[in-house]
């Protein structure tokens, strides 16, 4: 297939000015009418009128009122082009879409009967001919027809113009939106829907309409989605200025979508798995999701809508930007230093977990991907993730004020126009002065770099010195990287755990806690003065870059950080890495057959931990949870999954055996009787709680066995149901106690058999437990409630299955690696999208010993042969095989 290259970037021919469209709606054949006025591009060196179209049935095509001849255009690849088209045109269209056979969910799609469109990134073609390329914008007007009794709320982007009787058990509705915007921003929505409205004032005194539209039954799950759209209106008026545009804004929530959400201008589509939530169906985790997308797609109206990207390579230029500000916008909310902290550490577990990974492996590609083939496959970590630890380099760089600053100079730029990543690196600096040349390689170098610390104490001279030196390695297409800007946040901790006063050799600024080096050669040395004593280095406080920090700290200094550092992510780290080494000992351990110990310094520091009840018990949940599976394998070169799982359930047992009375009384102190909020406080308590009900389960007895039966029998909300019945699944005692178990998964699934989000957690739950091998994976899969048509379900059992149990998809016989391979194969057909995420599952083949590679290559050849084989799929396994 071909690869399309960020450096072949041509400017339009032609500029989209106003696009009519008319949809008569049938599932069979919707007949999509398009008017659209275009005039040419004087400074773009493509002569033609390039319109891309995909899976469309061509009925017509008129140019300035004249039916086109097939000799004046070409169809290939895709691509209708029109020569010698006049500088000003009159485009009128007609497809026809057969949007009931649509699976792929891009597009024009049918779902439980309703229509539903997604077009980011190149849906919009597969609804009519159209230069669907973001960096062309024009106004839309959507006039939308259909069955009153089946589809009788029919929605679009902006505002509703007109509607009315068509008489003939038709309806017709008609939608302006006043904004420019490129295609794939379009969106239609139209079927049996109900909603949660409100009128909402902004801060300038402007009220506007939200509106909350879901199937009939789901309405008392749509109060926390209005509550954080309401939320995420006022935050960005205070935080950033940024005012909502519109009069009306709307989400619209299906069962069956790729992703998470889209951000459709006004009219937001979003998963199902977003938006509806009740204290009997979601938990802890759910409600935070809902929160955090919500406030994703919302703050994208400024930041990716209002301005938007000249091209599909520059896509980081909004989702690393709006990733950023969903993550602001969560720790705002949460309000308290730690609630900050442990939100930092939530997000930089994903990145280290799935990012570096992404980084280290054959998918590798920068911020600003210089090539891709099928950019569904772009939407990734790297882009969404790093792209915003890159946005908050700046902010760290600049500082809180001097980020506005950069921002406001963004808009006042842009707004309105369509841009590339280095338009947001010249606001930032222009706003502050600061030189961000070097910045760039953020953009252009893949690869997680690694930042080594060495220092020295001088006790006579008083000065400490700390020499940083930096590298990246290789990555797919790039050698021999040039060194980061790297901006590395330090403090010093004196032996009574305080931070000492910092001052730089040669500089003025000095800071009682923090100080912000900036690290731009491949090695540098810094020399603080006044340094009175021997420090304990706190490097790299709250995760100030996206890089891999070594430093030999001694397991000493590591208690310290954890019992004293002023910087909570960093106390937290120090845990980490305490626990980092000891799993990775007792791996090797495993292998070698060697007898397993768990050391009492570690069970000490995390025994303080668990009784310092003047930390946040979100934090002490956060300290308690050790790095998982995946996170350990990045630490060997040579992974080997069952001796991971092996020594961490021998850790987790060990504490749980050592510290079992504190364990008992966590529990017993952070219980939240009463009626479930959503809010942090109450969280957190109850993360701690069922953070020590995991830990008590792992040394079973009795019982512990009945507090957690009783925990799932009489939880009044899922997030304790669903943590009971977690422990419960992985229980391994008594066979009285495991028989229980299951009756209760079994009556778990009677109770909420009509919830399909609450079955997908039934599945979910049971395909990562480790009892769960391919076995039964495939027994679950005859299950009546499964399918893989619907996104939610496959990625409930496959995904978790071949991404989340990595003991049991790593067997050693290769049948995990084989059920993979049939399941890409069967969802290729189906979802091209989806199956190229389930593809990425076998991406780090390389790093599995012999006999597993020998299995996995043939897994991924078996795929890469298939015929008919999308080119999303084809692009991720041959990558992973060159
Ligand atoms: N911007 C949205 C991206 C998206 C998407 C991309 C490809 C295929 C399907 C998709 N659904 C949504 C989501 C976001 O980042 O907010
Ligand atoms: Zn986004």
């Amino acid at each position: 297939p071909l690869t399309i290259f960020r450096k072949d970037y041509i400017a339009p021919g032609f500029w989209v000015d106003t696009v009519e469209m008319g949809f008569d709606l049938d599932p069979i054949a919707t007949h999509v009418a398009t008017r659209m006025t275009m005039r040419r591009n004087h400074d773009s060196s493509e002569k033609n009128l390039v319109l891309f179209g995909e899976t469309i049935k061509l009925l017509q095509l008129r140019m300035n009122g004249v039916n086109l001849k097939k000799s004046a255009y070409s169809i290939a690849d895709g691509k209708l082009t029109i020569l010698n088209a006049p500088d000003v045109v009159t485009l009128e269209i007609e497809t026809v879409i057969a949007a009931g056979k649509n699976t792929s969910m891009s597009g024009l799609y049918v779902s439980n009967g309703n229509f539903f469109t997604q077009c980011e990134a190149e849906g919009f073609r597969k609804i009519t001919y159209y230069p669907d390329r973001p960096d062309v914008m024009g106004t839309f007007t959507i006039m939308l027809r259909g069955d009153k009794k089946k589809y009788p709320v029919l929605l679009s982007n902006g505002n509703l113009i007109a509607e009315g009787d068509l008489g003939d058990g038709r309806h017709y509705a008609t939608w302006e939106d006043p904004f420019k915007k490129p295609s794939y921003l379009f969106a239609l929505v139209a079927g049996k829907l109900v909603c949660q409205e409100e009128k909402y004032k902004l801060k300038s005194g402007r009220k506007v309409l939200l509106q909350v539209w879901v199937e009939a039954g789901n309405l008392d799950k749509t109060q926390h989605a209005m509550d954080s759209l309401k939320n995420s209106i006022r935050w960005d008026e205070e935080r950033f200025g940024l005012e909502l545009d519109l009069d009306r804004f709307m989400i619209v929530a299906t069962s069956d979508f790729n992703m998470g959400a889209m951000e459709n201008k006004g009219l937001n589509i979003f998963n199902t798995k977003y938006v509806l939530a009740n204290p009997s169906i979601a938990t802890d985790v759910d409600y935070a999701g809902i929160e955090s997308v919500v406030g994703h797609e919302y703050f994208h109206n400024w930041t990716g809508n209002r301005v938007t990207c000249r091209d599909w390579f520059q896509l980081s230029l909004k989702e690393g930007l709006t990733v950023f500000r969903d993550q602001e916008f969560s720790a705002d909310l949460v309000g308290t230093e730690t609630g900050r902290a442990v939100k930092r550490i939530e997000d930089v577990r994903v990145l280290r977990q799935v990012q570096f990974s992404e980084d280290a492996g054959p998918m590798a590609h920068p911020v600003r991907p210089d090539s891709f083939v099928e950019i569904n496959n772009f939407y990734t970590v790297t882009i969404y993730e790093k792209g915003a630890e890159v946005v908050r380099m700046y902010y760290t760089l600049l500082g809180h004020d001097g980020f506005r600053k950069g921002m406001d100079l963004y808009f006042k730029r842009h707004d309105g126009q369509a841009v590339a990543c280095d338009d947001f690196r010249a606001a930032m600096a222009d706003s502050s002065g600061h030189d961000l040349a070097q910045f760039e390689r953020w953009y252009s170098q893949a690869g997680t770099p690694r930042v080594k610390a060495e220092t020295s104490y001088d006790a006579d001279a008083k000065i400490y010195q700390i020499t940083l030196s930096q590298t990246c390695p290789d990555t797919p297409g790039q050698s021999k990287k040039l060194p980061f800007h790297i901006p590395v946040a330090i403090g010093l901790l004196g032996a009574d755990g305080k931070d000492l006063k910092l001052q730089l050799e040669g500089q003025t600024t000095t800071s009682n806690n923090t100080l912000v080096l900036e690290l731009t050669a491949e090695s540098q040395t810094f020399r603080f003065t006044g340094i009175t004593q021997k420090p304990t280095p706190s490097i790299l406080r709250n995760f100030s870059a996206p890089v891999v920090l070594e430093y030999a700290y001694t397991d000493e200094e590591l208690g310290h950080l954890l019992a004293n550092d002023s910087d909570p992510f960093n106390r937290w780290e120090a845990g980490q890495r305490l626990a980092t080494r000891r799993l990775v000992k007792l791996t090797n351990a495993v292998q070698k057959g060697e007898e397993l110990e768990l050391d009492a310094m570690f069970i000490e520091a995390l025994r303080a931990t668990l009784n310092d009840t003047t930390l946040d018990p979100s934090f002490r949940e956060v300290v308690l949870t050790l790095p998982s599976e995946a996170m350990i394998a990045e630490e060997f070169a040579v992974v080997d999954p069952q001796s991971i799982h092996t020594a961490r359930q021998f850790v987790r047992a060990s504490l749980a055996q050592h510290l079992k009375s504190d364990l008992l009384s966590a529990y017993e102190n952070n219980l939240t009787p009463g009626k479930y909020s959503p809010d942090a406080v109450s969280a957190a308590k109850r993360g701690l709680k069922n953070v020590a009900l995991a830990y008590l389960l792992a040394w079973p007895d009795d019982a512990t066995f009945m507090l957690a039966k009783t925990q799932f029998d009489e939880a009044q909300n899922m997030t304790d149901r669903l943590a009971a019945l977690s422990g419960l699944s992985n229980f391994s005692g008594s066979a009285k106690n495991t028989k229980a178990a299951a009756q209760s998964l079994q009556k778990f699934y009677k109770d909420f058999k009509n919830e399909a989000l609450v079955i997908d957690k039934w599945f979910m739950l049971q395909a990562s437990a480790y009892t769960c091998d391919v076995a039964k994976v495939r027994e679950l899969m005859k299950h009546s409630a499964f399918t893989l048509s619907n996104p939610n379900r496959a990625r409930s059992l496959i995904f978790n299955f071949c991404n989340a149990n990595p003991a049991r998809f790593h067997a050693a016989d290769g049948s995990g690696y084989a059920l993979w391979a049939e399941l890409v194969i069967a969802l290729n057909k189906l979802n091209p999208q989806v199956a190229a995420r389930l593809a990425r599952s076998l991406d780090r083949w390389k790093k599995y010993p012999q006999n597993l590679q020998a299995h996995m290559k043939a897994a991924l050849q078996k795929v890469a042969e298939t015929k008919k084989l999308s080119k999303d799929v084809l692009e991720v396994v041959s990558k992973a095989l060159a």
